[in-house]
């Protein structure tokens, strides 16, 4: 998988070429690229932004160096085109899933109140574009975003982790959050482990397992609870 993310911050992404990049460009399993859309400026000022139409608060991105910035990149091959901001759709395990099977992912980092539409509009009429949020909660811009996705993409990809059926047990694989876990030593500063896990017994740690996910679930997360899961001991509280 290529991943290459413009940004005004190149430093922001510095992380993914290093740590992430170097475990799987050694494996060959994937390539990224960041780019500074200031490239793509070309006034004396490289400037990236400018006050929106019809009047209002803060900043929008210009869409010439986004222009350029896409022609450049999406002369090199198609691409999924993924925007981020705080205006698209919430990003979770099932959308990581479907980016970690694409060839290759473009990051546009938004900053100030966002990119110029007519950007994103004329780029989905030559790639598929997806506008994607971290959250309900606000970014001073998509950076942070992009290495989150990246991160949580590449994982997927597979030969990237060493082992698969770690991936599978995690929260959010199955729909569930994770149980607790526990390693030695079997009693530290007077707490146990549950004897159940000390038991050799499969069947009977699976279903223990199972029932911790699901009140764990339930307690912290009751929009994620299917209904077919439900146990009357655990008590739920209304979602307000
Ligand atoms: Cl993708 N961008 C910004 N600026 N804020 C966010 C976000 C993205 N996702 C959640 N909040």
């Amino acid at each position: 998988m290529q991943v290459d993310v413009v940004t005004i911050f190149p430093d922001y992404l510095a992380p993914l070429e290093l740590s992430l990049a170097g475990k799987a460009r050694e494996k060959g399993l994937i390539d990224v690229r960041v780019h500074d859309l200031r490239q793509w400026a070309h006034d004396r000022h490289r400037t990236v932004d400018d006050t929106p139409y019809g009047g209002g608060a803060g900043m929008v991105m210009k869409p010439e160096p986004w222009g350029e910035a896409f022609d450049a990149l999406l002369a090199d091959g198609p691409a999924t085109v993924v925007f981020t901001t705080p205006s698209g759709q919430p990003f979770t395990q099932t959308v990581a899933r479907d980016l970690a099977t694409r060839e290759r992912l473009v990051f546009a980092c938004g900053r100030y109140e966002g990119i110029d539409q007519r950007v994103v509009d004329e780029v989905a009429t030559r790639a598929e574009v997806r506008e994607i949020s971290l959250g309900d909660y606000v970014l001073n811009g998509g950076e942070v975003a992009a290495l989150a996705i990246t991160e949580a993409v590449v994982r997927l990809v597979p030969g990237f982790m060493g082992n698969a059926a770690s991936l599978e047990e995690e929260s959010h694989e199955d729909g569930l959050l994770e149980y607790p876990v526990y390693t030695k030593p079997a009693a530290w500063r007077d707490r146990a482990v549950p004897e159940v896990l000390l038991s050799g017994d499969h069947g009977a740690i699976a279903a223990w397992r199972r029932d911790q996910a699901v009140r764990r679930t339930a307690e912290r997360r009751p929009d994620l609870v299917p209904a077919s899961v439900l146990l009357d001991d655990v008590e739920i509280r209304p979602v307000v």
